[in-house]
């Protein structure tokens, strides 16, 4: 099992952001922990110094399997179904923005909250017609570098558009790309997902990335998720990427992390 865990390249509002701060402290501290990679939460690449992230993450011998690009939404309320169409655009070039950073680490690119949620006054149909329109784009340009594409269903306490993997099944037979899938995420999952085993067996092959939080959005082992078997369906499917660590900094990030580490490889 390949583990990583979530690094903020930014300050930033999410709470589940494991690892903020200075960077190459927290690599040097990751890496020490026996991580195999570190997931970068970027807001904007714009300010991201890429060259010297890519020398720190090799520095440490770090792999990085994915980027996030909720913050776009957290910090800036970029979303691919706001009602304005100029914020529509922007969210779709910032997501686009990070295929150059994607391709460097051959990274799967997360849309996670920058789908937006349906807005007052906007029909659900309309708001999924743009998601549909902005996701295929997003697709699109990160095809010819060989990267794919991961939405996320996320809890209903956070969005109103696709909060379960049946719904991003759906979704991804209206895209159309065979790029782009799902990541899941047991903490959403808990919350939304009848038998988390079920689901993980449904999406199958589109399983492109795969966070762990336990129940309470601890580190896995502080709540009441089964882990051993949520993995045995998970690596069942054939899944062969990264198991993220994305869960709060409790007692802080370090401890956390380690207790993560330590329960998650004592169940596979
Ligand atoms: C991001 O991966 C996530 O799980 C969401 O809860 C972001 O708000
Ligand atoms: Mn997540």
């Amino acid at each position: 099992m390949k583990l990583s865990i979530v690094l903020s390249t930014q300050p930033a509002k999410f709470q589940a952001a494991t690892f903020k701060g200075d960077l190459e402290t927290n690599l040097a501290r990751i890496a020490g922990l026996g991580y195999d990679g570190v997931e970068l939460a970027i807001r904007d690449p714009r300010l991201v110094d890429l060259d010297d992230l890519e020398r720190l993450v090799q520095k440490h011998s770090l792999i990085v399997p994915a980027i996030g690009t909720g913050q776009a939404w957290g910090e800036e309320g970029l979303s691919f179904t706001d009602p304005d169409p100029a914020i529509r655009l922007a969210a779709i070039e910032r997501i686009k923005s990070h295929v150059p950073v994607a391709a460097r680490f051959k990274a799967v690119i997360i849309v996670g909250l920058v789908r937006g949620t349906v807005k007052p006054g906007v029909e659900s149909a309309q708001a999924m017609d743009w998601l549909i329109k902005a996701l295929r784009a997003c697709s699109e340009a990160a095809r010819p570098h060989g990267l794919r594409l991961a939405l996320e269903p996320i809890n209903r306490y956070e969005t109103t558009l696709i909060n379960t993997a049946a719904q991003g099944l759906e979704l991804i037979e209206r895209v159309g790309a065979d790029n782009f899938g799902l990541l899941l995420d047991t903490f959403h999952m808990n919350i939304e997902e009848p038998k988390i085993e079920d689901s993980i067996k449904q999406t199958g092959e589109r399983i492109f990335h795969f966070h762990v939080a336990d129940s309470n959005r601890w580190y896995p082992g502080a709540g009441h998720l089964d882990f051993k078997s949520v993995l045995k369906a998970l690596f069942a499917t054939g899944y062969a990427g990264f198991v993220s660590g994305e869960f709060m900094p409790v007692p802080d990030a370090a401890t956390g992390a380690q207790k993560a580490i330590e329960h998650l490889r004592s169940k596979t």
